[in-house]
Protein backbone atom coordinates (compact mmCIF):
# COMPACT_ATOMS: atom_id res chain seq x y z
CA UNK A 1 0.00 0.00 0.00
CA UNK A 2 3.09 2.95 0.66
CA UNK A 3 3.86 1.91 -2.87
CA UNK A 4 0.85 2.54 -4.24
CA UNK A 5 -0.29 6.04 -1.76
CA UNK A 6 3.11 7.56 -3.75
CA UNK A 7 1.85 6.51 -7.38
CA UNK A 8 -1.64 7.73 -6.64
CA UNK A 9 -0.45 11.21 -5.10
CA UNK A 10 1.82 10.87 -8.62
CA UNK A 11 -0.93 10.77 -10.53
CA UNK A 12 -2.91 13.39 -9.35
CA UNK A 13 0.11 15.98 -9.59
CA UNK A 14 0.90 14.81 -13.08
CA UNK A 15 -2.52 14.65 -14.23
CA UNK A 16 -2.93 18.44 -13.16
CA UNK A 17 0.33 19.51 -14.96
CA UNK A 18 -1.26 17.46 -17.78
CA UNK A 19 -4.25 19.64 -17.94
CA UNK A 20 -2.31 22.59 -17.80
CA UNK A 21 -0.60 22.09 -21.21
CA UNK A 22 -3.36 20.80 -22.95
CA UNK A 23 -4.67 23.96 -22.52
CA UNK A 24 -1.48 26.02 -22.86
CA UNK A 25 -0.51 24.33 -25.72
CA UNK A 26 -4.50 24.66 -27.52
CA UNK A 27 -2.91 28.33 -27.05
CA UNK A 28 -6.05 29.64 -25.12
CA UNK A 29 -4.49 29.74 -21.92
CA UNK A 30 -1.07 30.95 -20.18
CA UNK A 31 0.11 29.76 -17.26
CA UNK A 32 0.21 31.99 -14.22
CA UNK A 33 3.03 33.29 -11.74
CA UNK A 34 5.65 33.06 -14.42
CA UNK A 35 6.07 29.26 -14.12
CA UNK A 36 7.18 27.65 -17.36
CA UNK A 37 5.68 25.15 -20.41
CA UNK A 38 8.51 23.18 -19.53
CA UNK A 39 8.12 23.05 -16.29
CA UNK A 40 5.14 21.48 -16.05
CA UNK A 41 5.89 19.25 -18.64
CA UNK A 42 8.82 17.88 -16.76
CA UNK A 43 6.51 17.45 -13.89
CA UNK A 44 4.52 15.70 -16.29
CA UNK A 45 6.80 13.14 -17.88
CA UNK A 46 8.43 12.45 -14.63
CA UNK A 47 5.66 11.88 -11.99
CA UNK A 48 3.45 9.39 -14.51
CA UNK A 49 6.21 8.15 -16.45
CA UNK A 50 8.52 7.63 -13.81
CA UNK A 51 6.67 7.63 -10.34
CA UNK A 52 3.07 6.53 -10.78
CA UNK A 53 4.50 3.67 -12.74
CA UNK A 54 7.34 2.58 -11.31
CA UNK A 55 5.59 2.50 -7.69
CA UNK A 56 2.20 1.15 -8.84
CA UNK A 57 4.10 -1.87 -10.64
CA UNK A 58 6.28 -2.38 -7.42
CA UNK A 59 3.26 -2.52 -5.23
CA UNK A 60 1.55 -4.59 -7.58
CA UNK A 61 4.35 -7.14 -8.03
CA UNK A 62 4.97 -7.14 -3.90
CA UNK A 63 1.53 -8.33 -3.73
CA UNK A 64 1.64 -10.62 -6.58
CA UNK A 65 5.03 -12.92 -5.50
CA UNK A 66 4.06 -12.88 -1.86
CA UNK A 67 0.14 -14.16 -2.84
CA UNK A 68 1.90 -16.83 -5.21
CA UNK A 69 5.41 -17.45 -3.87
CA UNK A 70 4.18 -16.82 0.12
CA UNK A 71 4.68 -14.78 2.56
CA UNK A 72 7.95 -12.38 2.53
CA UNK A 73 10.62 -13.48 5.06
CA UNK A 74 11.49 -10.19 7.94
CA UNK A 75 14.80 -9.80 5.63
CA UNK A 76 12.96 -9.60 2.52
CA UNK A 77 10.11 -7.54 4.01
CA UNK A 78 13.39 -5.37 5.39
CA UNK A 79 15.23 -5.10 1.86
CA UNK A 80 11.91 -4.00 0.21
CA UNK A 81 11.35 -1.02 2.82
CA UNK A 82 14.55 -0.23 2.52
CA UNK A 83 14.03 0.07 -1.41
CA UNK A 84 10.76 2.20 -0.90
CA UNK A 85 12.59 4.88 0.87
CA UNK A 86 15.23 4.93 -1.30
CA UNK A 87 13.18 5.36 -3.98
CA UNK A 88 10.82 8.13 -2.30
CA UNK A 89 14.06 10.22 -1.20
CA UNK A 90 14.99 10.57 -4.73
CA UNK A 91 11.66 11.05 -5.91
CA UNK A 92 11.57 14.06 -3.39
CA UNK A 93 14.96 15.53 -4.45
CA UNK A 94 14.10 15.47 -8.19
CA UNK A 95 10.82 16.36 -7.51
CA UNK A 96 12.00 19.69 -5.54
CA UNK A 97 14.56 20.70 -8.23
CA UNK A 98 11.83 20.76 -10.74
CA UNK A 99 9.78 22.80 -8.84
CA UNK A 100 12.26 25.15 -8.37
CA UNK A 101 13.01 25.50 -11.70
CA UNK A 102 16.49 24.46 -11.82
CA UNK A 103 15.84 20.75 -13.78
CA UNK A 104 12.98 21.70 -16.86
CA UNK A 105 14.86 18.50 -18.69
CA UNK A 106 12.09 16.49 -19.03
CA UNK A 107 11.68 12.95 -18.20
CA UNK A 108 14.03 12.29 -21.27
CA UNK A 109 16.90 14.69 -19.57
CA UNK A 110 18.39 14.90 -22.68
CA UNK A 111 21.53 16.48 -22.70
CA UNK A 112 23.14 19.33 -23.59
CA UNK A 113 20.07 20.35 -21.78
CA UNK A 114 21.32 20.49 -17.89
CA UNK A 115 19.79 20.15 -14.71
CA UNK A 116 20.90 20.70 -11.53
CA UNK A 117 22.98 17.69 -10.13
CA UNK A 118 20.39 16.49 -7.51
CA UNK A 119 18.05 16.15 -10.06
CA UNK A 120 19.96 13.61 -11.41
CA UNK A 121 21.22 12.43 -8.20
CA UNK A 122 17.48 11.86 -7.38
CA UNK A 123 16.82 10.00 -10.28
CA UNK A 124 19.73 7.57 -10.03
CA UNK A 125 18.15 6.82 -6.10
CA UNK A 126 14.90 6.03 -7.63
CA UNK A 127 16.81 3.48 -9.75
CA UNK A 128 19.28 1.92 -7.08
CA UNK A 129 15.81 1.88 -4.41
CA UNK A 130 14.26 0.06 -7.67
CA UNK A 131 17.18 -2.71 -7.37
CA UNK A 132 17.04 -3.19 -3.89
CA UNK A 133 13.15 -3.67 -4.07
CA UNK A 134 13.12 -5.46 -6.85
CA UNK A 135 16.13 -7.81 -5.32
CA UNK A 136 13.85 -8.41 -2.66
CA UNK A 137 10.82 -9.92 -4.61
CA UNK A 138 13.18 -11.91 -7.05
CA UNK A 139 14.84 -13.56 -3.17
CA UNK A 140 11.31 -14.99 -2.61
CA UNK A 141 10.74 -16.63 -5.96
CA UNK A 142 14.76 -18.08 -5.10
CA UNK A 143 13.72 -19.37 -1.81
CA UNK A 144 9.80 -20.87 -3.32
CA UNK A 145 12.66 -22.97 -6.05
CA UNK A 146 14.40 -24.40 -3.25
CA UNK A 147 11.63 -25.16 -0.87
CA UNK A 148 9.85 -26.83 -4.07
CA UNK A 149 12.32 -28.58 -6.35
CA UNK A 150 11.95 -29.46 -10.10
CA UNK A 151 8.36 -28.28 -9.70
CA UNK A 152 7.46 -25.25 -12.25
CA UNK A 153 7.22 -22.00 -10.16
CA UNK A 154 4.13 -19.92 -9.57
CA UNK A 155 3.60 -18.27 -13.27
CA UNK A 156 2.84 -14.99 -11.34
CA UNK A 157 5.86 -14.66 -9.77
CA UNK A 158 8.05 -15.70 -12.48
CA UNK A 159 6.67 -12.79 -14.40
CA UNK A 160 7.93 -10.72 -12.01
CA UNK A 161 11.27 -11.98 -11.84
CA UNK A 162 11.58 -11.39 -15.61
CA UNK A 163 10.23 -8.03 -15.47
CA UNK A 164 12.81 -7.06 -12.41
CA UNK A 165 15.59 -8.83 -14.07
CA UNK A 166 14.36 -6.71 -17.51
CA UNK A 167 14.81 -3.57 -15.62
CA UNK A 168 18.33 -4.61 -13.76
CA UNK A 169 19.95 -4.88 -17.37
CA UNK A 170 18.19 -2.39 -18.99
CA UNK A 171 18.67 0.03 -15.69
CA UNK A 172 22.70 -0.36 -16.32
CA UNK A 173 22.77 1.79 -19.56
CA UNK A 174 20.91 4.77 -18.04
CA UNK A 175 23.33 4.45 -14.32
CA UNK A 176 26.03 4.75 -16.58
CA UNK A 177 25.03 7.51 -18.55
CA UNK A 178 24.33 9.56 -15.16
CA UNK A 179 27.24 8.17 -13.17
CA UNK A 180 30.36 8.37 -15.91
CA UNK A 181 28.89 11.92 -17.77
CA UNK A 182 25.47 13.97 -16.53
CA UNK A 183 26.81 13.54 -12.55
CA UNK A 184 30.56 14.92 -13.46
CA UNK A 185 29.11 17.30 -16.26
CA UNK A 186 26.40 18.89 -14.13
CA UNK A 187 28.65 19.21 -10.64
CA UNK A 188 31.28 21.17 -12.76
CA UNK A 189 34.22 18.09 -12.78
CA UNK A 190 34.18 17.48 -16.52
CA UNK A 191 33.18 20.44 -18.70
CA UNK A 192 31.62 18.51 -22.12
CA UNK A 193 29.49 16.15 -22.66
CA UNK A 194 29.15 13.39 -25.55
CA UNK A 195 25.73 13.92 -26.70
CA UNK A 196 25.30 10.52 -28.67
CA UNK A 197 27.02 8.68 -26.20
CA UNK A 198 24.27 10.13 -23.53
CA UNK A 199 21.41 9.50 -25.53
CA UNK A 200 22.30 5.71 -26.76
CA UNK A 201 22.93 4.70 -23.03
CA UNK A 202 19.44 6.61 -22.24
CA UNK A 203 17.60 4.29 -24.98
CA UNK A 204 19.78 1.29 -24.59
CA UNK A 205 17.23 1.64 -21.12
CA UNK A 206 14.31 3.98 -22.36
CA UNK A 207 13.03 1.28 -24.46
CA UNK A 208 13.17 -1.26 -22.26
CA UNK A 209 11.42 1.25 -19.59
CA UNK A 210 8.02 0.65 -21.99
CA UNK A 211 8.38 -2.95 -21.13
CA UNK A 212 8.71 -2.53 -17.83
CA UNK A 213 5.69 -0.84 -17.80
CA UNK A 214 3.27 -3.01 -20.03
CA UNK A 215 4.77 -6.69 -18.13
CA UNK A 216 2.87 -6.13 -15.05
CA UNK A 217 -0.18 -5.30 -17.59
CA UNK A 218 0.44 -8.60 -19.18
CA UNK A 219 0.45 -10.19 -15.96
CA UNK A 220 -2.90 -9.22 -15.30
CA UNK A 221 -4.42 -10.22 -18.43
CA UNK A 222 -2.20 -13.50 -18.35
CA UNK A 223 -3.16 -14.67 -14.38
CA UNK A 224 -5.87 -12.40 -13.50
CA UNK A 225 -8.30 -11.39 -16.26
CA UNK A 226 -9.09 -15.83 -16.47
CA UNK A 227 -10.35 -16.16 -13.31
CA UNK A 228 -12.36 -12.61 -13.10
CA UNK A 229 -14.01 -13.87 -16.21
CA UNK A 230 -15.10 -17.14 -14.72
CA UNK A 231 -12.15 -18.86 -17.68
CA UNK A 232 -8.58 -20.57 -16.68
CA UNK A 233 -5.19 -19.01 -18.17
CA UNK A 234 -4.78 -21.04 -21.76
CA UNK A 235 -1.25 -21.96 -22.22
CA UNK A 236 1.65 -22.05 -19.15
CA UNK A 237 4.22 -22.66 -21.61
CA UNK A 238 3.01 -19.99 -23.83
CA UNK A 239 3.11 -16.91 -21.12
CA UNK A 240 6.32 -17.88 -19.79
CA UNK A 241 7.79 -17.85 -23.26
CA UNK A 242 6.30 -14.67 -24.09
CA UNK A 243 8.22 -12.70 -21.30
CA UNK A 244 11.14 -14.82 -21.85
CA UNK A 245 11.43 -12.76 -25.44
CA UNK A 246 10.63 -9.68 -23.43
CA UNK A 247 13.78 -10.21 -21.51
CA UNK A 248 15.52 -11.14 -24.59
CA UNK A 249 14.49 -8.36 -27.20
CA UNK A 250 13.46 -5.22 -25.06
CA UNK A 251 16.94 -4.02 -24.70
CA UNK A 252 18.83 -4.63 -27.71
CA UNK A 253 16.42 -2.16 -29.59
CA UNK A 254 16.72 1.32 -28.10
CA UNK A 255 18.21 2.57 -31.25
CA UNK A 256 14.63 2.43 -32.93
CA UNK A 257 14.39 5.84 -30.86
CA UNK A 258 17.45 7.17 -32.55
CA UNK A 259 16.21 6.40 -36.58
CA UNK A 260 17.38 9.95 -37.19
CA UNK A 261 20.33 10.39 -35.57
CA UNK A 262 23.07 11.14 -37.98
CA UNK A 263 26.12 9.47 -35.54
CA UNK A 264 25.11 6.15 -36.07
CA UNK A 265 25.76 4.24 -38.89
CA UNK A 266 22.35 2.43 -41.30
CA UNK A 267 23.74 -1.19 -40.99
CA UNK A 268 23.29 -0.72 -36.81
CA UNK A 269 19.79 1.05 -37.23
CA UNK A 270 18.88 -1.53 -39.41
CA UNK A 271 20.22 -4.59 -37.21
CA UNK A 272 17.92 -2.92 -33.89
CA UNK A 273 15.15 -2.48 -36.58
CA UNK A 274 14.72 -6.23 -37.34
CA UNK A 275 15.21 -6.60 -33.74
CA UNK A 276 12.03 -4.53 -32.51
CA UNK A 277 10.29 -6.53 -34.85
CA UNK A 278 11.06 -9.47 -33.08
CA UNK A 279 10.01 -8.14 -29.70
CA UNK A 280 6.33 -7.06 -31.50
CA UNK A 281 6.32 -11.01 -31.63
CA UNK A 282 5.20 -11.66 -28.00
CA UNK A 283 2.73 -8.87 -27.82
CA UNK A 284 1.49 -11.11 -30.72
CA UNK A 285 1.67 -14.10 -28.85
CA UNK A 286 -0.15 -12.27 -25.75
CA UNK A 287 -3.53 -11.19 -28.56
CA UNK A 288 -3.82 -14.91 -29.23
CA UNK A 289 -3.58 -16.14 -25.83
CA UNK A 290 -6.45 -13.27 -24.93
CA UNK A 291 -8.59 -14.24 -27.57
CA UNK A 292 -8.33 -18.13 -26.51
CA UNK A 293 -8.95 -17.54 -23.50
CA UNK A 294 -11.91 -15.31 -23.60
CA UNK A 295 -12.89 -17.80 -26.42
CA UNK A 296 -13.01 -20.62 -24.38
CA UNK A 297 -14.41 -19.37 -21.37
CA UNK A 298 -17.54 -18.09 -23.71
CA UNK A 299 -17.91 -21.65 -24.88
CA UNK A 300 -17.49 -23.51 -21.12
CA UNK A 301 -20.47 -21.34 -20.39
CA UNK A 302 -22.85 -22.61 -23.44
CA UNK A 303 -21.34 -19.92 -26.16
CA UNK A 304 -22.41 -20.76 -29.22
CA UNK A 305 -21.36 -19.57 -33.25
CA UNK A 306 -18.31 -17.85 -34.29
CA UNK A 307 -18.09 -14.83 -31.79
CA UNK A 308 -21.07 -15.88 -29.62
CA UNK A 309 -18.46 -15.43 -26.32
CA UNK A 310 -18.36 -12.31 -26.61
CA UNK A 311 -21.58 -12.31 -25.00
CA UNK A 312 -20.50 -14.42 -22.22
CA UNK A 313 -17.97 -11.73 -20.99
CA UNK A 314 -18.88 -9.71 -17.87
CA UNK A 315 -19.22 -6.30 -19.31
CA UNK A 316 -20.68 -4.76 -16.29
CA UNK A 317 -17.33 -5.75 -13.84
CA UNK A 318 -15.25 -2.83 -13.78
CA UNK A 319 -12.00 -5.72 -13.02
CA UNK A 320 -12.67 -6.79 -15.86
CA UNK A 321 -14.02 -3.91 -18.26
CA UNK A 322 -10.84 -1.71 -17.69
CA UNK A 323 -8.40 -3.85 -18.72
CA UNK A 324 -10.18 -5.41 -21.85
CA UNK A 325 -10.47 -1.73 -23.11
CA UNK A 326 -7.08 -1.16 -22.43
CA UNK A 327 -6.20 -4.94 -24.49
CA UNK A 328 -8.44 -2.90 -27.41
CA UNK A 329 -6.85 0.24 -27.31
CA UNK A 330 -3.32 -1.70 -27.60
CA UNK A 331 -4.20 -3.21 -31.18
CA UNK A 332 -4.05 0.41 -33.10
CA UNK A 333 -1.76 1.41 -30.59
CA UNK A 334 0.52 -1.03 -31.33
CA UNK A 335 0.38 -0.85 -34.72
CA UNK A 336 1.27 2.22 -34.20
CA UNK A 337 4.41 1.82 -32.67
CA UNK A 338 5.45 -0.73 -35.92
CA UNK A 339 4.54 2.01 -37.76
CA UNK A 340 6.91 4.10 -35.69
CA UNK A 341 9.67 1.39 -35.64
CA UNK A 342 9.51 1.35 -39.90
CA UNK A 343 12.63 3.43 -40.56
CA UNK A 344 11.44 4.96 -43.54
CA UNK A 345 8.02 6.14 -41.87
CA UNK A 346 9.91 7.13 -38.57
CA UNK A 347 11.25 9.97 -40.72
CA UNK A 348 7.79 11.57 -40.89
CA UNK A 349 6.58 11.14 -37.64
CA UNK A 350 9.71 11.34 -35.35
CA UNK A 351 9.73 14.51 -32.72
CA UNK A 352 6.36 14.97 -33.99
CA UNK A 353 3.37 15.43 -31.56
CA UNK A 354 2.17 11.55 -33.44
CA UNK A 355 4.66 9.85 -30.51
CA UNK A 356 2.98 11.88 -27.94
CA UNK A 357 -0.07 9.90 -29.86
CA UNK A 358 1.40 6.91 -29.45
CA UNK A 359 2.67 6.86 -26.22
CA UNK A 360 -0.59 8.15 -24.69
CA UNK A 361 -2.37 5.13 -25.81
CA UNK A 362 0.02 2.53 -24.87
CA UNK A 363 1.32 3.53 -21.52
CA UNK A 364 -1.95 6.18 -20.86
CA UNK A 365 -4.56 3.49 -22.21
CA UNK A 366 -3.18 0.31 -22.23
CA UNK A 367 -0.90 -0.05 -19.04
CA UNK A 368 -2.81 2.80 -17.04
CA UNK A 369 -6.46 1.47 -17.28
CA UNK A 370 -5.39 -2.09 -16.54
CA UNK A 371 -3.46 -0.86 -13.50
CA UNK A 372 -6.92 1.18 -12.87
CA UNK A 373 -8.55 -2.46 -13.11
CA UNK A 374 -6.05 -4.41 -10.69
CA UNK A 375 -6.53 -1.22 -8.15
CA UNK A 376 -10.54 -2.19 -8.21
CA UNK A 377 -9.34 -5.37 -6.57
CA UNK A 378 -5.91 -5.08 -5.34
CA UNK A 379 -6.59 -1.98 -2.68
CA UNK A 380 -9.92 -3.37 -1.24
CA UNK A 381 -7.77 -7.01 -0.59
CA UNK A 382 -4.97 -4.69 0.98
CA UNK A 383 -7.15 -2.70 2.99
CA UNK A 384 -9.74 -5.38 4.63
CA UNK A 385 -12.57 -3.44 2.21
CA UNK A 386 -14.93 -4.51 -0.39
CA UNK A 387 -15.08 -3.11 -4.17
CA UNK A 388 -18.90 -2.43 -3.61
CA UNK A 389 -21.56 -2.64 -6.81
CA UNK A 390 -21.41 1.62 -6.57
CA UNK A 391 -18.05 1.67 -7.05
CA UNK A 392 -18.03 -0.57 -9.76
CA UNK A 393 -20.60 1.42 -11.67
CA UNK A 394 -17.88 4.33 -11.07
CA UNK A 395 -15.47 2.43 -12.19
CA UNK A 396 -17.52 1.60 -15.49
CA UNK A 397 -17.93 5.27 -15.52
CA UNK A 398 -14.25 6.17 -15.52
CA UNK A 399 -13.17 3.69 -17.91
CA UNK A 400 -15.37 4.92 -20.68
CA UNK A 401 -14.54 8.65 -19.58
CA UNK A 402 -10.90 7.45 -19.86
CA UNK A 403 -11.20 5.77 -23.40
CA UNK A 404 -13.27 9.04 -24.75
CA UNK A 405 -10.74 11.12 -23.48
CA UNK A 406 -8.25 9.39 -24.72
CA UNK A 407 -9.44 8.91 -28.24
CA UNK A 408 -9.83 12.71 -29.03
CA UNK A 409 -7.08 13.49 -27.37
CA UNK A 410 -5.12 10.85 -29.01
CA UNK A 411 -6.16 10.77 -32.46
CA UNK A 412 -6.01 14.43 -32.65
CA UNK A 413 -2.13 14.30 -31.83
CA UNK A 414 -1.59 11.35 -34.58
CA UNK A 415 -3.17 13.96 -36.79
CA UNK A 416 -1.81 17.04 -35.75
CA UNK A 417 1.56 14.88 -36.25
CA UNK A 418 1.21 13.93 -39.86
CA UNK A 419 0.92 17.40 -40.25
CA UNK A 420 4.42 17.77 -39.27
CA UNK A 421 3.37 19.77 -35.64
CA UNK A 422 6.41 19.19 -33.12
CA UNK A 423 6.30 17.50 -30.12
CA UNK A 424 7.96 18.91 -26.51
CA UNK A 425 7.11 22.70 -27.70
CA UNK A 426 5.44 24.99 -26.11
CA UNK A 427 2.34 27.05 -28.14
CA UNK A 428 3.85 29.00 -30.82
CA UNK A 429 2.05 30.25 -33.97
CA UNK A 430 5.49 30.01 -35.47
CA UNK A 431 5.16 33.74 -37.20
CA UNK A 432 1.61 32.85 -38.90
CA UNK A 433 3.32 30.39 -40.74
CA UNK A 434 0.68 28.78 -42.57
CA UNK A 435 1.45 25.35 -42.00
CA UNK A 436 0.79 25.93 -37.97
CA UNK A 437 -2.20 27.54 -39.02
CA UNK A 438 -3.55 23.61 -39.61
CA UNK A 439 -2.56 22.47 -35.86
CA UNK A 440 -5.39 24.82 -34.33
CA UNK A 441 -8.35 22.72 -34.58
CA UNK A 442 -6.23 19.58 -33.38
CA UNK A 443 -5.10 21.88 -30.33
CA UNK A 444 -8.30 22.68 -29.55
CA UNK A 445 -9.83 18.88 -29.68
CA UNK A 446 -6.60 17.65 -27.15
CA UNK A 447 -7.76 20.68 -24.74
CA UNK A 448 -11.13 18.86 -24.72
CA UNK A 449 -9.48 14.98 -24.72
CA UNK A 450 -7.42 16.28 -22.27
CA UNK A 451 -9.85 18.12 -19.73
CA UNK A 452 -11.85 14.45 -20.16
CA UNK A 453 -8.94 12.32 -18.36
CA UNK A 454 -8.44 14.63 -15.87
CA UNK A 455 -12.26 14.15 -14.99
CA UNK A 456 -11.46 10.44 -14.92
CA UNK A 457 -8.16 10.85 -13.28
CA UNK A 458 -10.28 12.64 -9.99
CA UNK A 459 -13.56 10.05 -10.75
CA UNK A 460 -10.50 7.12 -10.38
CA UNK A 461 -8.82 8.89 -6.83
CA UNK A 462 -12.35 9.06 -5.78
CA UNK A 463 -13.01 5.55 -6.29
CA UNK A 464 -9.04 5.01 -4.38
CA UNK A 465 -10.34 6.95 -1.87
CA UNK A 466 -12.97 5.21 -0.89
CA UNK A 467 -11.76 1.47 -1.22
CA UNK A 468 -9.12 2.77 1.40
CA UNK A 469 -10.70 4.21 4.01
CA UNK A 470 -14.55 4.56 3.73
CA UNK A 471 -15.91 1.38 1.71
CA UNK A 472 -17.69 -1.17 3.93
CA UNK A 473 -15.25 -3.48 5.93
CA UNK A 474 -14.76 -7.20 3.74
CA UNK A 475 -12.91 -9.41 2.60
CA UNK A 476 -12.08 -8.43 -1.28
CA UNK A 477 -10.24 -11.54 -3.30
CA UNK A 478 -7.28 -11.60 -4.78
CA UNK A 479 -8.45 -13.51 -8.02
CA UNK A 480 -5.58 -15.83 -9.78
CA UNK A 481 -6.47 -18.56 -12.14
CA UNK A 482 -5.62 -21.44 -12.73
CA UNK A 483 -3.83 -22.86 -15.98
CA UNK A 484 -6.43 -25.23 -18.34
CA UNK A 485 -6.00 -28.45 -17.61
CA UNK A 486 -5.71 -29.44 -21.43
CA UNK A 487 -2.70 -27.01 -21.67
CA UNK A 488 0.55 -28.65 -22.56
CA UNK A 489 3.22 -29.58 -19.72
CA UNK A 490 5.77 -26.22 -19.10
CA UNK A 491 9.32 -27.22 -20.55
CA UNK A 492 11.97 -26.78 -17.67
CA UNK A 493 14.06 -24.75 -20.04
CA UNK A 494 11.79 -21.97 -20.15
CA UNK A 495 12.78 -21.42 -16.19
CA UNK A 496 16.32 -21.70 -16.93
CA UNK A 497 17.37 -18.47 -16.60
CA UNK A 498 21.68 -19.15 -17.04
CA UNK A 499 20.49 -19.91 -20.62
CA UNK A 500 18.13 -16.81 -21.64
CA UNK A 501 21.13 -14.44 -20.07
CA UNK A 502 23.74 -15.90 -21.95
CA UNK A 503 21.41 -15.53 -25.18
CA UNK A 504 20.02 -11.65 -23.35
CA UNK A 505 23.98 -10.76 -23.25
CA UNK A 506 25.10 -11.75 -26.48
CA UNK A 507 22.05 -9.84 -28.34
CA UNK A 508 23.11 -6.94 -26.46
CA UNK A 509 26.80 -7.52 -27.56
CA UNK A 510 26.13 -7.66 -31.24
CA UNK A 511 23.40 -4.85 -31.22
CA UNK A 512 24.79 -2.44 -29.45
CA UNK A 513 29.42 -3.02 -28.93
CA UNK A 514 29.67 -1.79 -32.19
CA UNK A 515 27.78 1.64 -32.24
CA UNK A 516 29.24 2.44 -28.77
CA UNK A 517 32.90 2.11 -29.93
CA UNK A 518 32.02 4.10 -33.17
CA UNK A 519 30.93 6.49 -30.93
CA UNK A 520 33.76 7.06 -29.00
CA UNK A 521 36.19 6.69 -30.96
CA UNK A 522 34.51 9.49 -33.89
CA UNK A 523 33.16 11.60 -30.04
CA UNK A 524 33.44 15.11 -31.42
CA UNK A 525 34.46 17.81 -28.66
CA UNK A 526 31.36 17.65 -26.99
CA UNK A 527 28.75 20.20 -25.84
CA UNK A 528 29.37 22.60 -22.60
CA UNK A 529 25.22 22.73 -21.01
CA UNK A 530 22.45 24.52 -21.71
CA UNK A 531 19.93 26.03 -19.39
CA UNK A 532 17.44 27.00 -22.10
CA UNK A 533 14.15 27.98 -19.38
FE1 LIG B 1 6.57 2.72 -28.40
C1 LIG B 1 8.20 5.75 -28.87
C2 LIG B 1 7.98 1.49 -31.24
C3 LIG B 1 5.10 -0.36 -27.80
C4 LIG B 1 5.81 3.70 -25.18
N1 LIG B 1 6.91 4.40 -27.25
C5 LIG B 1 7.60 5.54 -27.65
C6 LIG B 1 7.63 6.48 -26.55
C7 LIG B 1 7.00 5.87 -25.49
C8 LIG B 1 6.54 4.58 -25.96
C9 LIG B 1 6.81 6.45 -24.11
O1 LIG B 1 10.24 2.27 -33.15
C10 LIG B 1 8.25 7.87 -26.59
C11 LIG B 1 9.58 7.95 -25.99
C12 LIG B 1 10.11 9.36 -26.05
O2 LIG B 1 9.81 10.13 -25.13
O3 LIG B 1 10.77 9.72 -27.04
N2 LIG B 1 6.50 0.93 -29.37
C13 LIG B 1 7.14 0.64 -30.53
C14 LIG B 1 6.84 -0.74 -30.92
C15 LIG B 1 6.03 -1.26 -29.94
C16 LIG B 1 5.83 -0.21 -28.97
C17 LIG B 1 7.34 -1.47 -32.13
N3 LIG B 1 5.61 1.85 -26.82
C18 LIG B 1 5.10 0.57 -26.78
C19 LIG B 1 4.53 0.32 -25.48
C20 LIG B 1 4.74 1.47 -24.74
C21 LIG B 1 5.42 2.41 -25.60
C22 LIG B 1 3.87 -0.96 -25.08
C23 LIG B 1 4.38 1.78 -23.34
C24 LIG B 1 3.81 0.97 -22.50
N4 LIG B 1 7.81 3.48 -29.79
C25 LIG B 1 8.30 2.79 -30.86
C26 LIG B 1 9.25 3.65 -31.58
C27 LIG B 1 9.32 4.85 -30.90
C28 LIG B 1 8.41 4.71 -29.79
C29 LIG B 1 10.03 3.34 -32.78
C30 LIG B 1 10.22 6.06 -31.25
C31 LIG B 1 9.51 7.01 -32.13
C32 LIG B 1 10.37 8.22 -32.39
O4 LIG B 1 10.81 8.39 -33.53
O5 LIG B 1 10.64 9.03 -31.48
C33 LIG B 1 5.49 -2.69 -29.90
O6 LIG B 1 5.82 -3.28 -28.66
C34 LIG B 1 4.03 -2.78 -30.16
C35 LIG B 1 3.57 -4.22 -30.30
C36 LIG B 1 2.11 -4.35 -30.04
C37 LIG B 1 1.25 -5.05 -30.78
C38 LIG B 1 -0.22 -5.05 -30.41
C39 LIG B 1 -0.71 -6.40 -29.86
C40 LIG B 1 -2.11 -6.26 -29.38
C41 LIG B 1 -2.59 -6.78 -28.22
C42 LIG B 1 -4.03 -6.49 -27.84
C43 LIG B 1 -4.93 -7.69 -28.07
C44 LIG B 1 -6.34 -7.30 -27.86
C45 LIG B 1 -7.29 -8.09 -27.32
C46 LIG B 1 -8.63 -7.52 -27.16
C47 LIG B 1 -7.03 -9.47 -26.88
C48 LIG B 1 1.68 -5.84 -31.95
C49 LIG B 1 -1.76 -7.59 -27.29
C50 LIG B 1 -9.70 -8.44 -27.69
C51 LIG B 1 -10.55 -7.69 -28.62
C52 LIG B 1 -11.79 -8.13 -28.98
C53 LIG B 1 -12.48 -7.36 -30.04
C54 LIG B 1 -12.48 -9.27 -28.39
Amino acid sequence: MAHIYVAFIALFLGGTAGLLQVLVRSGHFELPFGIGYYQVLTVHGVLLGLILTTFFIYGFQIAAVSRTSGTLSNKQRLLGWIGFWVMTAGTAMAAAMVLLNEASVLYTFYAPLQAHWIYYLGLTLVIVGSWIGGLAQAMRWIQWRKENPKQTSPLLSFMVVCNNLMWFVATLGVAAEVLFQLLPWSLGLVERVDILLSRTLFWYFGHALVYFWLLPAYMVWYTIIPKIIGGKIFSDSLARLAFILFVLFSIPVGVHHQLTEPGIDPSWKYVQVVLTMMVSIPSLLTAFSMFATFELAGRSKGAKGLFGWLKKLPWGDARFFAPFMGMLIFIPAGAGGIVNASNQMNQLIHNTIWVTGHFHLTVATTVILTFFGAAYWLVPHLRGRVFTKELNRLGIIQTIVWVVGMAIMSSSMHIEGLLGAPRRSAFSDYGGAEIAKTWASYQVAQAVGGTLLFIGIIIFLYIFVKLCWFAPKGEEEFPIAEISPQAEKTPAILENFKVWLVILAALILIAYTFPIYDIIQNAPLGSKGFKLW
